[in-house]
């Protein structure tokens, strides 16, 4: 654990009270109005949330992947869009840097990002390179001693707040496969770099998507991740395996909540004389929900404590995002079933979350794509 047990209790404790007193109520006004509240996002600031994974000596507060995935849990007590505004800084954006970048780019990099002070985003996916990542067309040319990016990024998450991108793109044009792609470093406000309309999306109103374009975007020869070419896949695997645990933990908190609000509805809605929760098959939909939320948990934490230990957790990873995440859509779905004709409407907010989580079983990851992982992951243990 990198902070004491009693300090590690504070934060969630803090954490858990922000939550319920700051967050929730805000919940249906941003989603509504799809705008954070800048006093908000200046709160998060305070309370250290942008920097939760960063190192110590970078100026964030160095949490375990376990440590995190706990508070990561508290925070899917609310809304995932509130966990968006800080989600990208602690995870995809920020930890290309963390995990295969120089001295000097973590230095310049990670102080800005842990403060929030700068937001970070990560761009890989392309109109035609989503699942299969290796493919992606995006170009870095070496011309003299700058490279100049060619091509445009999809879908990409916090683009339209960011001060910086980790950006995959094929430094090697003759070579099409994973090995010929690097990451790099692009600042925001860099000439040749634009960005689209933010998406209208399903749900998750509050955070935004857009996609990024690079024309002719010439950025220096020391913005390539951990100053070595060819090696931009290997970092993105290695940031998805990390960022898709503490999606499972989003995952987790936002089940946990639907449960207590289904939960707190069955107790108090009356039907044929009594709380529908006396009902055997209300009461077998509350049991389902239980049982797989413990199950997610426990899976992620002893996923999260397997990478603390340094062991590869690739498959844990996948297997914790496949379960957490289809396990989530499907409490969503009984709550809405337990709510009623009330869980349709957008008063009580159950149909919000159904709309929320669905992104879970697509990003960093379809659950398709977490199968594959699992099943490849399973071969090569057995050939060993
Ligand atoms: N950690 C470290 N290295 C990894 C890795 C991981 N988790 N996964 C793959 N690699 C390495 C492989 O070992 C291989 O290296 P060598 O050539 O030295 O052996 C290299 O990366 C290429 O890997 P692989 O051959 O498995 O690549 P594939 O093109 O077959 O695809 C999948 C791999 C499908 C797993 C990958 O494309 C993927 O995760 N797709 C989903 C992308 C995604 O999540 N997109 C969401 C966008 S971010 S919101």
């Amino acid at each position: 654990m990198a902070l004491d047990r009693e300090t590690f209790a504070q934060l969630l404790d803090t954490i858990g009270r922000f939550v319920e007193k700051r967050l929730i109520p805000l919940e249906a006004e941003v989603s509504q109005t799809d705008t954070m509240p800048p006093a908000l996002v200046d709160d998060m600031r305070a309370l250290g949330l942008f920097g939760l994974s960063i190192p110590e000596d970078h100026g964030g507060l160095g949490l375990t992947v376990e440590e995190e995935v706990q508070v990561i849990i508290e925070f899917g007590h609310a809304s995932p869009a509130f966990r968006s505004v800080f989600g990208t800084n602690n995870g995809i954006g920020s930890q290309g840097i963390a995990i295969d970048g120089t001295a000097a780019q973590k230095r310049k990099y990670l102080p800005k990002l842990a403060s929030g002070e700068i937001i970070g985003s990560f761009a890989l996916t392309e109109a035609d390179s989503g699942s299969d990542a290796a493919s992606l067309r995006t170009t870095a040319r070496m011309d003299g001693n700058v490279y100049v990016l060619n091509g445009t990024k999809r879908f990409i998450t916090n683009a339209p707040n960011a001060g910086l991108f980790t950006v995959m793109a094929r430094s090697d044009p003759d070579n099409k496969g994973a090995s010929g792609i690097s990451a790099f470093l692009v600042e925001a406000g860099t000439p040749g770099l634009s960005l689209g309309p933010p998406y209208k999306k399903m749900g998750q109103q509050g955070a935004h998507v857009c996609d990024v374009i690079f024309e002719d975007c010439r950025i220096p020869a020391d913005a390539v991740i951990g100053g070595v070419e060819g090696r931009g896949f290997k970092t993105a695997m290695k940031v998805l395996d990390r960022g898709r645990l503490t999606i499972s933990g989003m995952c987790v908190g936002n089940a946990e909540r639907l449960i207590r609000d289904s939960l707190a509805y069955a107790m108090e809605r009356k039907q044929f004389g009594k709380a529908i929760a006396e009902f055997q098959l209300v009461q077998a939909m509350l049991a389902d929900c239980e049982a797989e939320v413990y199950a997610a948990k426990s899976m992620v934490l002893d996923a999260a404590r397997r990478k603390d230990a340094g062991g590869k957790v690739t498959k844990q990873a996948a297997i914790c995002k496949y379960f957490c995440s289809e396990m989530v859509g499907r409490v969503a779905d009984r709550a809405v079933q337990i709510h009623g004709g009330a869980g349709y409407m957008a008063d009580y907010g159950i149909e919000r979350f159904y709309r929320d989580v669905r992104l879970y079983r697509l990003y960093e990851g379809t659950s398709q794509i977490q199968q594959l992982i699992i099943a490849r992951e399973m071969m090569k243990e057995a050939a060993r």
